[in-house]
């Protein structure tokens, strides 16, 4: 059952960008919400999710805005604990998310210069929080669990596309045959669209049939539609999020899962730079290491924080649709 608000709730929250696409982090939790983050990744997505809604779509926020909650650590290490969501639902990992987390907590005096460990629901990641601002995000190891899959688009045709896993999974497809470019983006939608439906009705999924929310287009230097990637970059991409809405930042997670198939081609060599641009240009910087056999990148970027206040949400609002 939703729980239960008497009063205006006040939440104080901090919104940031990295490389363009936005985070709402809820500095201080949410008030009776407690536990391990894969816990309250349970919670959320269940009985609290209407006051989730209600923080992140109108009238107080918008549908691509990705939302994060900080929580006390519960692992030896641990700085703290943050759990991810989007306008449908939560998510495993998030790169972008992470990065504006840490510049948030950087601004408001929270989070020193150095190495932090983080409790994420799908594991630690540890973030490094650079002199200048940058932040280094090492992510969960990643993996590719199929290749080459072929896929029927309704109206399109047949692409193709590999299924790897970066903290969410993903779809990463090179023969869309489109121009990755903001000026694109209404076909960008579309075909990302029915790419992703037509994924849910052939039942491709990722290790134990886990759904595949995200599919990335992409478009590497050098490959057709290689105009697109900017100079000094590997490689473009599109991605549509769960919740139909596309990532303005090049996508921490759906960049580790790429950085998981060029290892695994022999295309990317431990330790050296991916230079990964979102549909807008922004970049991220990706490297990688090899612990044992598992691939566990690090992703680049930096965000900037782009307000500070209280979020309230009175449950006599309607339009909180709490109950
Ligand atoms: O940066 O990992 C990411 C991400 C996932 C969804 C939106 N951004």
């Amino acid at each position: 059952m939703t729980p239960r608000i008497h009063a205006p709730l006040r939440l104080r929250c901090v919104d940031s960008h990295t490389e363009g696409e936005p985070t709402r982090t809820l500095v201080d939790g949410l008030p009776g919400v407690s536990g391990s983050p894969a816990e309250v990744r349970a919670l959320l997505d269940g009985a609290w999710w209407p006051l989730v809604r209600a923080m992140m779509l109108e009238p107080r926020g918008y549908a691509w805005l990705v939302g994060a909650v900080v929580l006390p650590p519960t692992q030896p290490g641990a700085s703290f604990g943050v759990v991810f969501f989007n306008n449908v639902g939560t998510l495993g990992m998030c790169g972008h998310g992470t990065i504006g987390v840490v510049r948030t907590l950087s601004a408001l005096g929270r989070l020193a210069v150095g190495e932090h460990l983080i409790e994420t629901p799908v594991g630690m990641v540890t973030a490094c929080l650079h002199d200048d601002g940058r932040v280094s995000v090492r992510n969960v190891p990643s993996r590719v669990a199929r290749r080459h899959v072929a896929l029927t688009v309704p109206g399109h045709g047949t692409v193709h596309g590999d299924v790897a896993w970066g903290g969410n999974w993903f779809f990463i497809c090179h023969d869309h045959g489109m121009t990755i470019d903001i000026g694109h983006l209404p076909g960008l939608m579309a075909l990302s669209t029915l790419i992703r439906g037509a994924i849910d009705a052939s039942g491709v999924c990722g290790d134990d049939g886990a759904p595949i929310d995200h599919v990335e287009l992409s478009v590497d230097a050098h490959g057709a539609g290689a105009p697109a990637v900017g100079a000094g970059a590997h490689s473009r991409n599109f991605v549509l999020c769960p919740g139909a809405e596309y990532d303005r930042s090049p996508c921490g997670t759906g960049t580790s899962a790429r950085v998981a198939c060029l290892a695994d081609e022999g295309r990317l060599a431990p330790g050296d730079r991916w230079i990964q641009e979102s549909v807008l240009g922004t970049r991220f910087t990706a490297t990688y290491e090899l612990v044992g056999p598992s691939i566990v990148p690090t992703i680049t970027g930096s965000a900037h924080v782009t307000f500070d206040g209280w979020l309230v949400i009175d449950p006599t609002d309607p339009l909180a649709r709490l109950a």
